[in-house]
C-alpha cells in the first residue's frame, strides 16, 4: 500500500534556532516498509503546503499518517486532513505521536470526524496493524487505536528498540536539518523514556516511567549510516546508566565513528555520572542542554524537579570545567511581574551559558494539566507552544509579552547576531564553503519571529478547533497512573526503570 507520512510545520522555536529530522516518523516508516508498504515522508518543517498537495496528487497515497508530537500543530494537521479528504476522498487518514496520544478521543471528533483513527503510543507496532485492519469494522479493537466508534486496549511498549532503525533515506533535503552551529545535523536515539516525574512534563507519562536502551551494536550501526558530521541525541535524559554510555563510546571508537554531539540531560545526572560525559567529550560531545527550569528551591519543588538549586549550579560548574557549551532553560511563570523578569535577566547575563526562557504551559498528559487546566485562559491549541501564556498573567497580557520578549531578546543577543558571528567566524566560513547556510541565517532571524505584537495578536485569531479541558481529579495518587499511555510489558514500568 502507498503510505504518505507527514510531519507538520515548525513552531516558533524551530523557526529560528534549529530544525531536526522527524526521527519518530522515520521509525514508523521503517516498520511500515518492513510490513511491505511503499512509504514516503513529507516534512513540512522543510517543505511548504504546496508540496503536500503535490504528493497527494502524484504519489496518490492510499493512507496518510500525520505526526502530532506537538499540541500546537493540531489545527494545522486537521486542516491538512480536511484538504486530503476533499482532494482524495477514499484516502485513509490517521494521526499518532506524543500529543495525539493524550487527546485521541477529542481528535477523532474534530473536523466532523475527518481522521479515521488516532494511534496512541509508540507507532512501530501499531501503524502496520492499523493498515492491516483497514476497511475492517474491528479497527477499533487494535491496541492503541481510537476511532469515533470505540477504542482498542492500551498499546504495549516496543520490546526491542533495535527493531526498526530510522528510515533516514526517506527524508529529503537533509542538509536543511541543523542545530545551532551543528549544521547540518542528524538525530539519533540511544534510550527511550524517563524515570523521573516532573509535574510539567509528559515524557514520563507517555512511557509509564519506563527507561529502555537500544543495544550498543544497533546504535553503532545506525550512527555508521549517518552521513552528517553532527548528531543530536533525542533522549530525554542522556546517560542515566553510565555503563551504557561507556559501552557505546567504546564501540564507536572501535569502528572509528567520529561526530560532534549535542545531548540533553539532567543536572543531577551530570554530577553523578561526570566521568561518562568527560569520556564523551573526547568522542566529540560539545553541547548539552540542561533542564534547570527554576533558580529557586520553591520553583524546583513546584515543578517536582527533584534537584536543589545547589545541584543545578554545581552541574553548571562541571559543564564549564569539562569545556562544554551548555544551554539551559528557565520556565517563566505567567504569574511573574517585572521584578521577577529583571532577576532572571540579571542572573542570565552573569553566566556564560545560553539561557532560554519558555512559558509555563499545562499540557495534556502532564500533572499540571490536571491541576491547572481549570484556570486556562485559552483553548486554542496553537498557543500551547511554550512561547504563549495560556494561564492568567499577573501583568496585563501585552505587558507580560513585552517583558518576556525583552528578556528573551537580551539573552539572545549574548549568543546570536553579530557577536556570535564574530565568535564563530571560523565555523561559519567552513559552513559557507560547504554551502551550509542554516546557522548563519539563524543568527539574524530572531527579531523577525519574536515580537510582543505577534504573541499578543495570536490570542485574537479565530479558533476553529477548541481544546477540551479535563475534569478535575480528586486524588493526587491517581494522577500519574491516570495519565499513562502504555501498558507495561511483563514487569511493571517502575521495575524496568530501576
Ligand atoms: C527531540 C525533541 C525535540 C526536538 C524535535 C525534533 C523533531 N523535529 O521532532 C527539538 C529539540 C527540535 C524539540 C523542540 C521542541 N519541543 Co520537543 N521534544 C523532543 C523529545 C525530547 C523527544 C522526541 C523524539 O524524537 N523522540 C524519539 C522518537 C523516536 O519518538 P517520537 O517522536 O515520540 O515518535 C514515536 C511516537 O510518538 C509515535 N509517532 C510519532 N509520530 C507518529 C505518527 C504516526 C502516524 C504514528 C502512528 C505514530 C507516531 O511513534 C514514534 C515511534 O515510537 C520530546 C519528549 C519525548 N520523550 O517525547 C520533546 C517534546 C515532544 N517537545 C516538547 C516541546 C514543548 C518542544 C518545543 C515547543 C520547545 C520549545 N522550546 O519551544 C519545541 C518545538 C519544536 C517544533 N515542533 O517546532 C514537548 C511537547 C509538548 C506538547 N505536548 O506539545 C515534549 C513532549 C517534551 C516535554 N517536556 O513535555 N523537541
Ligand atoms: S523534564 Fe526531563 S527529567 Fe523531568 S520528567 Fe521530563 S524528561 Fe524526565
Amino acid at each position: 500500500m502507498r503510505v504518505l507520512l507527514v510531519h507538520p510545520s515548525p513552531l516558533m522555536h524551530s523557526e529560528v534556532f534549529l530544525k531536526l529530522e522527524p526521527l519518530g516518523l522515520e521509525r514508523v516508516a521503517q516498520a511500515l516498509l518492513a510490513a511491505g508498504h511503499q512509504v514516503r515522508i513529507l516534512d513540512l518543517q522543510i517543505f511548504g503546503h504546496r508540496e503536500y498537495v503535490r504528493e497527494l496528487d502524484t504519489f496518490k497515497p492510499r493512507a496518510v499518517g500525520f505526526s502530532l508530537n506537538y499540541l500546537a500543530n493540531v489545527p494545522e494537521v486537521l486542516d491538512l486532513a480536511v484538504a486530503a479528504r476533499s482532494r482524495r476522498p477514499g484516502t485513509f487518514l490517521f494521526a499518532g505521536g506524543h500529543s495525539a496520544s493524550f487527546i485521541a478521543e477529542e481528535l477523532v471528533e474534530h473536523g466532523g470526524g475527518v481522521l479515521d483513527c488516532v494511534v496512541r503510543g509508540e507507532g512501530e507496532i501499531a501503524a502496520p496493524r492499523v493498515l492491516e485492519a483497514l476497511g475492517d469494522p474491528r479497527l477499533d479493537t487494535v491496541p492503541g487505536v481510537v476511532t469515533r466508534t470505540g477504542a482498542g486496549p492500551a498499546p504495549v511498549l516496543l520490546d526491542d528498540l533495535d527493531r526498526f532503525p530510522p528510515a533516514r533515506d526517506l527524508t529529503r533535503q537533509r542538509r536543511r536539518y541543523f542545530l545551532g552551529v551543528l549544521d547540518p545535523c542528524a538525530s539519533a536515539e540511544f534510550t527511550r523514556g524517563c524515570p523521573w516525574d516532573c509535574s510539567f512534563c509528559s515524557a514520563w507519562t507517555f512511557y509509564g516511567r519506563s527507561y529502555r536502551k537500544a543495544s550498543v551494536e544497533a546504535i553503532a550501526e545506525d550512527l555508521a549510516r549517518v552521513a552528517e558530521p553532527n548528531v543530536f541525541l533525542v533522549d530525554d535524559v542522556a546517560f542515566v546508566h553510565p555503563e551504557h554510555g561507556f559501552d557505546i563510546g567504546r564501540e564507536l571508537e572501535r569502528r572509528g565513528i567520529r561526530k560532534e554531539y549535542f545531548l540533553e540531560t539532567r543536572c543531577d545526572v551530570l554530577i553523578k555520572n561526570r566521568e561518562v560525559f568527560e569520556y564523551w567529550k573526547r568522542l566529540g560531545l560539545r553541547y548539552m542542554f540542561l533542564g534547570l527550569e527554576a533558580l529557586d528551591e520553591e520553583g524546583l519543588k513546584l515543578h517536582r524537579k527533584r534537584v536543589t538549586p545547589g545541584e543545578n549550579f554545581k552541574a553548571l560548574e562541571i559543564a564549564r570545567e569539562l569545556g562544554f557549551t551548555a544551554a539551559i532553560n528557565i520556565i517563566a511563570d505567567p504569574d511573574w511581574d517585572e521584578r521577577r523578569f529583571a532577576i532572571v535577566r540579571e542572573w542570565a547575563l552573569s553566566v556564560p551559558e545560553i539561557v532560554h526562557l519558555t512559558v509555563n504551559t499545562p499540557y495534556p498528559g502532564t500533572e499540571s494539566w490536571l491541576t491547572e487546566s481549570r484556570r486556562l485562559t485559552s483553548l486554542d491549541y496553537r498557543l500551547f507552544d511554550v512561547q504563549h501564556a495560556v494561564l492568567p498573567t499577573r501583568l496585563p497580557l501585552r505587558k507580560f509579552y513585552e517583558e518576556l520578549v525583552k528578556t528573551q531578546g537580551i539573552l539572545n543577543r549574548k549568543h546570536m547576531g553579530l557577536a556570535a558571528l564574530r565568535d564563530t567566524a571560523g565555523i561559519v566560513a567552513r559552513h559557507l564553503l560547504r554551502g551550509q547556510t542554516n546557522f548563519v541565517r539563524s543568527l539574524f532571524k530572531w527579531n523577525g519571529v519574536y515580537h510582543p505584537d505577534r504573541q499578543s495578536g495570536d490570542h485574537a485569531r479565530p479558533v476553529n478547533y477548541a481544546m477540551k479541558p479535563p475534569g478535575l481529579v480528586a486524588s493526587p495518587q491517581l494522577r500519574g497512573r491516570q495519565l499513562y499511555i502504555h501498558q507495561a510489558m511483563g514487569r511493571s514500568a517502575s521495575e524496568r526503570s530501576a
